[in-house]
């Protein structure tokens, strides 16, 4: 693992759109820096901070069953665009432009989930969509309001693999030829298409690794396309608790 190269973000301010467009079509995934205001991502990490307070008494994401079976231990915060200090992360004028270019005008926004990893916790290699025609997806916007060390969770993610078709069988955190690691920073944006292999490594320390996503379903892909995931152990339908 330790040779796995580290991905730089690219700067928002010295990148085009165009480079954006062809990063997210080659890689599946792209990773952009300094995208907000330092007083936005501030406030946002304030409420971060009064999420963690509600950590401990917060039940696993999913049920017992899919943590085990899966090893993936996340605990989830929903419904966040009630909070003007995490809405104002996704609905602002560079997220828009950006997300107008990778999904399309007129996407479906869905609702606003912050994930934690805590220590020992982590997520498994998966694709957070399967479906029989390879070209749907659904985007993930992932903005990181912290700085992180390796120890608290790298995503790893397989450049390329939103157009390899299923993630290959193996132990669910074995490491996978080509994986590039991102340690996630502050003011840190990620663009990640639902089927690109991605994992984030067990958290080492003491402070859990907290994060905001809000999907969007570009027009004509179903709402419903992450009910069924992939893991390198198995496949999991969220809408049925179960394997498919
Ligand atoms: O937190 C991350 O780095 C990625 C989490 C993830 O797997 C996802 O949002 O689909
Ligand atoms: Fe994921």
């Amino acid at each position: 693992m330790n040779n796995t190269p580290q991905l730089l973000p690219m700067v928002w301010a010295n990148t085009n759109l165009d480079t954006i467009v062809g990063t997210f079509e080659q890689d599946g995934i792209v990773v952009l820096k300094d995208m907000l205001f330092g007083d936005q991502v501030t406030a946002a990490d304030r409420v971060a901070n009064r999420l963690l307070t509600q950590l401990d008494e917060r039940p696993w994401a999913a049920g017992e069953e899919y943590c085990q079976r899966f090893d993936i231990w996340t605990k989830i915060f929903g419904n966040l665009e009630s909070d003007p200090d995490i809405l104002v992360l996704f609905e602002n004028e560079v997220m828009q432009t950006v997300t107008d270019k990778l999904s399309g005008v007129g996407s479906a926004i869905g609702s606003i989930g912050s994930w934690v990893t805590s220590r020992g916790c982590g997520q498994a290699w998966h694709q957070d969509s399967w479906s029989s025609d390879p070209n749907l997806f659904i985007l993930n916007r992932i903005v990181f309001t912290r700085n992180y060390t390796p120890e608290h969770g790298q995503l790893l993610f397989v450049p390329g693999s939103h157009r390899y078709g299923d993630l290959p069988t193996g132990d669910p955190y074995e490491p996978l030829p080509n994986q590039v690691a991102f340690t996630p920073s502050a003011n840190a944006a990620v663009f990640l298409h639902t089927r690109t292999y991605h994992c984030v490594t067990k958290n080492a320390t003491d402070e859990p690794r907290i994060q905001f996503n809000r999907r969007v379903v570009p027009n004509g892909v179903p709402g419903n396309l992450t009910s069924r995931a992939r893991f390198r152990n198995g496949t999991w339908d969220f809408s049925t608790q179960s394997t498919w």
